[in-house]
């Protein structure tokens, strides 16, 4: 089933309710050359109300979350949202009214290259049952167009040593004498000091 992306646009808005918010303007989305909605599936910005539409489930296929209540991923959503430079994008199941991949852009300001925007892609993940579609490939090229579109200078990431094939197809390079990413896990905190 094919729509239009004007008529599917509206039909989204008018669903949505008055306590139902995205996470960011979901026109950023509109028009970028990759942005499929078609085959039930609909590729928009966070909601709130992707909490009960398996959101933390899914993220669960990438890492450990632990057990995140409603008010906590509400606290986080609107703590995001108000910082700004967090765009959370999923793909949804239209038919089953289900989030079935996500990733993120995660915007830096920087003061080098003349006070530069710097994204980095965060958090890929499809749903194990959804796999072999190419939906990993969607998610990647829209938060690289809409990294384009918002003018950041570059683009990165790090991931498992088993997807760098795939991130390479997509357009990733490990540049000569700069392709390490390091990490410093740092020991659990109390609640309290928690951001
Ligand atoms: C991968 C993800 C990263 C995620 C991390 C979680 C991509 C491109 N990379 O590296 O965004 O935060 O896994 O792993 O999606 P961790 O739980 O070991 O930090």
């Amino acid at each position: 089933m094919m729509r239009t992306k004007k008529a599917s646009a509206s039909r989204n808005a008018a669903i949505m309710s008055d306590d139902e918010h995205d996470l960011f303007p979901a026109n950023l989305l509109d028009r970028l050359p990759n942005q499929r909605q078609e085959n039930g599936l609909l590729v928009r910005p966070l909601r709130t109300t992707d909490y009960d539409k398996g959101f933390i489930q899914l993220l669960g296929q990438l890492t450990d979350v632990g057990h995140i209540g409603r008010d906590q991923f509400l606290n986080r959503f609107h703590s995001m949202k108000s910082a700004g430079g967090h765009y959370v994008i999923v793909v949804e199941d239209l038919e089953v009214g289900k989030v079935i991949g996500s990733s993120t852009l995660v915007v830096e300001q920087k003061f080098i290259h003349n006070c530069a925007l710097k994204g980095r892609l965060e958090d890929v993940v499809v749903n194990t049952t959804y796999r072999g579609k190419q939906l990993g490939k969607l998610l990647v090229t829209t938060i690289a167009q809409l990294a384009k579109r918002l003018q950041c200078y570059k683009l990165s990431l790090d991931c498992r040593d088993r997807l760098i094939p795939f991130y390479e197809i997509l357009g990733f390079k490990r540049e000569p004498g700069n392709a390490n990413a390091m990490n410093m896990r740092i020991e659990a905190i109390s609640e309290q000091s928690r951001l």
